[in-house]
């Protein structure tokens, strides 16, 4: 095979590389690419390892009578999956059988894995795991704008800001070439982070680069809120913009003017004084940006507070404006074309939403079969995983393109649950921890073996192309999926062709919100720079809000948003609320059961105080517990079974490390390098301390890369945001002791 143009198998960066095949793998060089400009982290020039790994699966494994993983043929493993399918939705009906995808399958894959379900199967169990990265920010943009792209504008227009301010977003680790977009701002002196950690990001505002607001973990709304108080009581907001283009200031006004400076500062840990200094900079910016990561996104209250964050780009007057903007950095590689073409419970391709009449005769005849054959919504992804082995969850669930055994929060809870299961069937490169837990495990082609298309955080389509041959026994996705429908007697053309499937794929999303109609293969390889919505005749759309935003009246809403009660800041009373952390396996919990459980009865171990209730920003830990905020370092990628692979990132795979300010450490008797036991009533993990005056001292911080007992979400809650169903991942209260 010879060199190809294509991109990193990691992040939604998704930097430009060029892989030339060499011995038994490839070698890889940056490549130049308006994103990263030749650019590459230490996991995207260490990322062709992957393909020369000795524990790459290349057969099926089906587990065995002595309860092993045993090599199988292709042909065994199908008729299995296919046997177990017709058996259990013979007795349990159709949902008792589910799929569970990821925001890193080619839109390709995306596309026909919600196709399969619902034709193949006929479940509406689908769900994936972006609905633990994006859909905070997704259901928030959805609400404001009509529309979800992540970044509605190329990443190169930040280059010229003379203003950013970047809420819970670390991307000096997390996507290390996007910091030159940041290089404009910092010679302006005017990036602003929002970040309980002085992280890799925050720092880049030292020197007069910027400023560095240390804020308590969860309190980012309340944060907002003061600063949009200050931005109108200054008068600093844009009257005509807002007469023009939005609905609902009157309601956010009246929202922001209980959240004065001094009583912000308050609530928040950020003095008085910096608040009103971030509104004036961003109201003084000519060009000004409000970008959010999941720091602030994956919480229970993450929709409201992605909200609030595009309030205040909206009072500023940002949105659709050349050279500003609001956008959320989408995470994993196709997290953006991931979250559009029907791997969400409730959506068909194309953006459609499932309950829609007309999208479901639209996609009906581009899947051949008729509407009513369509399943209606299932249910988001934490509510899918517990609710297998429940009366009326499902009882077989297929994974494509996610570890959960580490990724998913209670993560105790979902071991359990994936132990329910009848069948686990996993389709991965590499046995997974989510694997070693599966009944059948098939090899599937990995990124530099296949071909297809990916839509990086700018909403860009991009190709992504074949550099090496797969390993004799390993087969693509497509494939199985196409081998299964067969045995299942589905409906519907089941192409093995990329270019193929994603023309399918265009013709179902034709019309929709994110609309690839008049996309090829063969335009993107002749160099088309491709940003959706892109109908079949136009030339895409780069800069999506510039004259109206999707609501059909062409207005952005302002939606106005509060703090929730039992918010030691919103300093009312407090309320418990439904799918809080529940205890493992409590009997009686209904399928999926949030309403089932609540913090009430374990509470009771746990936090003496019945006025306490775990949730962020609120009820600052008393009695020496702290708050535990959870995230990514560097060398590491998600659950790590890609990285942990790669030799030359073993010094970040050492083991758990719990970042803790000395004085903090101090009050405790731990010194640095010694190991200590970070725990609450969920459960205990054992770390190695890392003292270091770049933390709150009220706050812990762990990666959550790691597995077995080490994994950081053996602590977090399974609560859920009620609009996004995003999990709690960034706050939880724990204890910190020596071990
Ligand atoms: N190295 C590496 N890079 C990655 C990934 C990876 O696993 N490893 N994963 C990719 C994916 S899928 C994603 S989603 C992105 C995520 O990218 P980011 O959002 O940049 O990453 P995180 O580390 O999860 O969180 C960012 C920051 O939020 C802060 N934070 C925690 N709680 C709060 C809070 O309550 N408020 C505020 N303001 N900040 C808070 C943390 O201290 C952390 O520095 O990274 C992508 N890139
Ligand atoms: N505590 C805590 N927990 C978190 C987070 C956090 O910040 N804190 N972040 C959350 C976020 S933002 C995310 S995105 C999730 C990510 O967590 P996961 O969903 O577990 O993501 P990965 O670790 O990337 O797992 C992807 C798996 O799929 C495999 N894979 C990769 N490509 C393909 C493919 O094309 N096909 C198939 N079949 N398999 C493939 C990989 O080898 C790997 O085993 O974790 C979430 N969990
Ligand atoms: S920043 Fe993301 S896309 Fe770029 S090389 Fe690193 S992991 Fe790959
Ligand atoms: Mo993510």
């Amino acid at each position: 095979m010879t060199a190809a143009d294509t991109h990193c198998p990691y992040c939604a960066l998704q930097c430009a590389m060029t892989l030339t095949p060499a011995g038994d793998g490839a070698e890889v060089a940056g490549r130049d690419f308006p994103t990263n400009r030749g650019g590459l982290c230490r996991k995207g020039w260490t990322s062709a390892e992957l393909l020369r790994r000795p524990d790459r699966l290349t057969a099926p494994l089906i587990r065995n009578d002595a309860g092993e993983l045993a090599e199988a043929t292709w042909e065994a493993a199908l008729d299995l999956i296919a046997e177990r399918v017709r058996g259990i939705q013979e007795e349990s009906g159709p949902d008792a059988v589910g799929i569970f995808g990821g925001g890193g399958l080619t839109n390709e894959k995306a596309y026909q894995l919600g196709k399969f379900a619902r034709v193949g199967l006929g479940t509406s169990r689908i769900d994936y795991n972006g609905r633990f990265c994006m859909s905070s920010a997704a259901a928030a943009s959805n609400r404001a704008f009509g529309l979800d792209r992540g970044l509605p504008f190329p990443l190169a227009d930040l280059d010229t800001a003379e203003a950013i301010l970047m809420l819970g977003s670390n991307v000096g680790d997390t996507m290390p070439p996007f910091v030159q977009h940041l290089q404009g701002a910092r010679g302006r002196g005017g990036l602003i982070v929002v970040d309980p950690r002085r992280s890799t990001t925050a720092k880049l505002t030292a020197d007069g680069a910027g400023v560095h607001a240390q804020a308590v973990p969860g309190a980012d709304m309340a944060l907002l809120l003061g600063i949009a108080h200050v931005v109108i009581a200054e008068n600093l907001h844009d009257r005509e913009y807002l007469a023009e283009r939005t609905a609902g200031f009157e309601a956010v006004k009246r929202s922001v003017a209980p959240w004065w400076p001094e009583r912000t500062a308050q609530a928040t840990g950020v003095p008085a004084q910096v608040i009103r200094d971030i509104a004036r900079r961003m109201a003084a910016a000519r060009s000004a940006y409000v970008l959010t990561g999941r720091g602030v996104e994956q919480h229970a209250d993450g929709t409201d507070t992605a909200t609030a964050a595009i309030n205040l780009a909206l009072l500023l007057g940002l949105p659709g404006r050349p050279g500003s903007g609001y956008g959320t950095l989408t995470g994993q590689g196709n997290g953006q074309g991931g979250r559009e073409h029907g791997q969400k419970c409730d959506q068909l391709p194309g953006y459609r939403k499932i309950v829609d009449p007309a999208a479901r005769a639209h996609v009906a005849g581009v899947w051949g079969v008729s509407p009513e054959d369509i399943p209606g919504p299932g249910v988001p992804a934490v509510e899918l995983l517990e609710s297998a082995g429940r009366p009326g969850g499902v009882r077989m669930l297929m994974v494509h393109g996610s570890n959960p055994a580490i990724s998913g929060p209670d993560v105790a809870r979902v071991r359990e649950a994936l132990g329910r299961l009848e069948l686990l069937v996993v389709s991965d490169f590499f046995r997974s921890e989510t694997a070693e837990l599966a009944d059948v495990v098939l090899p599937v082609l990995q990124w530099a073996e296949e071909e297809g298309t990916m839509t990086n955080l700018e909403g860009r389509i991009i190709r992504r192309r074949r550099a090496v041959a797969a390993p004799e026994g390993a087969r693509s996705e497509l494939w199985m999926m196409r081998e299964l429908a067969q045995r299942l007697d589905a409906p519907g053309e089941w192409s093995l062709d990329p270019a193929e499937v994603f023309d399918e794929l265009g013709r179902a999303s034709a019309g929709g919100i994110s609309d690839y109609s008049g996309i090829s293969h063969e335009l993107l390889d002749a160099g088309a720079e491709a940003y959706w919505p892109y109908p079949a005749g136009s030339s895409g759309t780069p800069r999506v809000f510039l004259d109206r935003f999707a609501h059909e009246d062409g207005r952005a809403r302002m939606v106005a948003v509060r703090p929730s009660a039992g918010d030691a800041a919103s300093g009312r009373p407090v309320r418990r609320r439904g799918g809080a952390s529940g205890e493992r396996g409590r009997a009686g919990a209904s399928p999926g059961g949030a309403e089932a459980r609540t913090e009430a009865g374990e509470g009771a171990r746990a936090n003496p105080d019945p006025e306490r209730r775990e949730a962020p920003g609120r009820a600052v830990p008393r009695g020496g517990e702290l708050h535990l905020v959870t995230g990514r370092l560097l060398g590491q990628y998600q659950s790590g079974t890609q990285t942990r692979r790669v030799p030359e990132l073993a010094a970040t795979d050492a083991g758990l490390t719990a970042q803790l300010h000395p004085s903090a450490a101090a009050d405790r008797g731990i010194a640095d390098g010694a190991r200590v036991r970070v725990r609450n009533h969920r459960g205990e993990v054992e770390a190695t301390a890392k003292l270091s005056s770049d933390i709150r001292y009220d706050t812990v911080f762990l990666p959550f890369h790691f597995p077995g007992g080490e994994s950081a979400n053996l602590l977090t809650p399974a609560e859920t945001d009620p609009m996004s169903a995003m999990p709690e991942f960034k706050h939880a209260v724990v204890d910190v002791v020596p071990a």
